[in-house]
């Protein structure tokens, strides 16, 4: 069922404490804990506990948790990067660079980033 965990998603195991993970943040609806493969001196996840493959499925059907995500990021940032900016990246799909098929916001901040990104 939608929403439902899923025995075989990595994110879903970190949510029941079955693989480990360094917790930065948690609130009822979301999870916030370190990217395992840093691509900056931040970098932090932040996922809904409840399991959609990626953040328009989040947004269509849970539009309130999609918001949790989003306001956790920004709190995140601010309690790991201060107000020096950041950026808030989702992956969407393998094309564009999605691996784990839960949604979930990447936090990156401490250095400067390019535009159009790579
Ligand atoms: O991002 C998926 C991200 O998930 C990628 O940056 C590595 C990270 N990752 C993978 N396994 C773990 C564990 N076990 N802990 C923490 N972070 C992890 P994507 O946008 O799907 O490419």
């Amino acid at each position: 069922m939608a929403g439902e965990p899923q025995a075989d998603c990595l994110f879903c195991k970190i949510v029941k404490g079955e693989v480990p993970a360094t917790v930065v943040k948690e609130t009822e609806t979301t999870l916030a804990f370190q990217d395992i493969n840093p691509q900056a001196p931040v970098h932090v996840l932040v996922i809904p506990k409840v399991h959609y493959p990626d953040a328009g499925s989040l947004a269509a059907a849970e539009p309130a948790i999609a918001a949790d995500v989003l306001r956790t990021a920004g709190e995140v940032a601010l309690q790991e990067n201060g107000d020096k900016g950041f950026r808030i990246v989702f992956n969407t799909g393998a094309g564009a660079g999605q691996t784990v098929f839960h949604a979930h916001a990447h936090v990156l901040g401490g250095r400067g980033f390019n535009w159009p990104p790579g």
